[in-house]
């Protein structure tokens, strides 16, 4: 896989370098490259925003550099598997989760576009989408100042699912998210007591049954707890979906 990252601010960039796309890169699994918007800007004061047409609070990013660089960046394979996915990180796009990470990790190449958040010109994407593949994609429902730490985030959910990259392929399975549909049950290790904490004695019994029993009884309590849209049906074991009056 291909990451490259679109950005006026490059330096947020840096962590990618040490941590684990880092380590896939040394195993050759990945090979990433960030790229400063400003490098296609023709002014001297390397101008990439400008004020809204319509009028309006902020700025909104001009679209030329963004084409510019497209122009570059992407690659117009003719197959599939060759083309480019083009990432644009906005508070507005559809909401990121696992199953798009799993969806992203199948892609050859991925490409981050970082806007500030008041947005990038909606030509922009409108043209992105005639030379790539298109992606919206939010973090969830809150506000950050730009998209740089939402790439970021969805790197590494994307670059920890690329085959060879795990050392334990179990634990890929049994995590949050992942196809229980569950949060993961409570984890403890040495020692048996701590600071008048104990470690239920269900996971010192050695009897795997009641071990696996109590772990899935502890998810679906979490869950219940902290997360009880996951437990809530949205559609029917045919597929019909379940509309609820608000
Ligand atoms: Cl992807 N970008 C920005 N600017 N804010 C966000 C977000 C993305 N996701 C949640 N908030």
């Amino acid at each position: 896989m291909r990451l490259d990252y679109l950005t006026i601010f490059p330096g947020f960039f840096a962590p990618l370098e040490l941590s684990l796309p880092g380590k896939a890169a040394d195993k050759g699994l990945l090979a990433f490259g960030v790229h400063d918007l400003r490098t296609w800007t023709h002014d001297r004061h390397r101008t990439v925003d400008d004020t809204p047409y319509g009028g309006g609070a902020g700025m909104v990013m001009r679209p030329e550099p963004w084409g510019e660089a497209f122009d570059e960046l992407v690659r117009a394979g003719s197959t599939g598997a060759e083309r480019t996915t083009i990432v644009f990180t906005t508070p507005s796009g559809e909401p990121f989760d696992q199953r798009l990470a799993e969806e992203l990790a199948t892609r050859e190449h991925l490409l981050f576009a970082c806007g500030r958040y008041e947005g990038i010109d909606q030509r922009v994407i409108d043209h992105a989408r005639g030379v790539a593949e298109v992606r919206e994609v939010s973090l969830g429902d809150y506000v950050l100042n730009g998209g740089e730490v939402a790439a970021l985030a969805i790197t590494e959910a994307v670059v920890r699912l690329l085959p060879g990259f795990m050392g334990n392929a179990a634990s890929l399975v049994e995590e949050s998210h992942a196809a229980g549909g569950l949060l993961e049950y409570p984890v403890y290790t040495k020692p048996p007591q701590w600071r008048g904490h104990e470690v239920p004695a269900v996971l010192r019994s050695g009897d795997h049954g009641r071990i696996a029993a109590w772990r899935h009884d502890q998810a679906v309590r979490r869950t219940a707890e902290r997360r009880p849209d996951l437990l809530t049906p949205s559609v029917l074991d045919d597929g019909t979906p379940i509309v609820r009056a608000t």
